[in-house]
């Protein structure tokens, strides 16, 4: 993915109209548009094609299952358009490998969980985040996803994969970090959802953020 704003919007609306009409009106504003189970099971794969006319495609599903499986789901979401996968890494090292080789297949992308943005996401994730950022790295993942709610913990992860690996960052606006923050901490590019497709002018709540991060 190119970086040219340090943004991606996570396009979490559920109907094609919608997804359609706010992936127009942003797309001079994102580098990439990343979709996930509530607009794929809204209204299927296909929509994968249609959004990556606009912009690179991140499929957020967080892939995690056995290497087959997730090898089966991988050549399906690039099949289908996208640029990139959202895995999990606590499902073992052999199902990454897994999703880097059909990655490398088709010359595509693979982010990788380290710790989730939400309360939640430290009870079982701040323990094995380095790790598993350790893990991506050494994998040949192509970054991955830390949360912009603490940017001092994207921090501990680059420190952990250096500057070969990106970091894309969920966790700005409705949960409460800051892009700038989050930036400033090592993060290549944040992740906005409801703060743009919620907003009555998503094309100025985008513009907003990437003035805000001057990146
Ligand atoms: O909170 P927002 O509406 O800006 O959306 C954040 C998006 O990023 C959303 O699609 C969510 O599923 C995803 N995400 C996280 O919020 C936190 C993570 O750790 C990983 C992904």
């Amino acid at each position: 993915m190119e970086k040219k704003n340090c943004l991606i919007l996570a396009l979490d609306v559920t109907d094609r109209e919608n997804a359609l009409r706010i992936a127009n009106e942003v797309s001079e504003y994102v580098d990439s548009i990343k979709v996930g189970y509530p607009l794929v099971l809204g209204e299927g794969l296909g929509i994968v094609k249609e959004l990556a006319e606009l912009a690179p495609v991140i499929a957020d599903f967080k892939v995690a299952d056995i290497p087959n499986t997730d090898r089966l789901i991988c050549e399906q979401v690039f099949k289908a358009g996208a640029d990139a996968v959202i895995t999990h890494g606590f499902t073992g090292r052999d199902s990454l490998d897994s999703c880097v080789k059909v990655a490398e297949e088709y010359g595509r992308d693979v982010y990788v969980v380290t710790e989730m943005s939400h309360p939640g996401g430290v009870e079982f994730f701040r323990p094995v985040a380095e790790t598993i950022a350790q893990m991506a790295a050494d994998a040949g993942a192509t970054g991955v996803v830390a949360p912009a709610t603490r940017p001092e913990r994207v921090r501990d992860i680059r420190k952990i994969i250096g500057n070969d690996l990106h970091i894309i960052s969920p966790g700005v606006g409705a949960q409460g970090g800051s892009a700038a923050d989050v930036i400033n901490a090592g993060a290549d590019w944040v992740i906005v959802g409801r703060s743009i497709y919620n907003s009555d002018s998503p094309a100025d709540a985008a513009m907003k953020i990437c003035n805000d991060m001057k990146c």
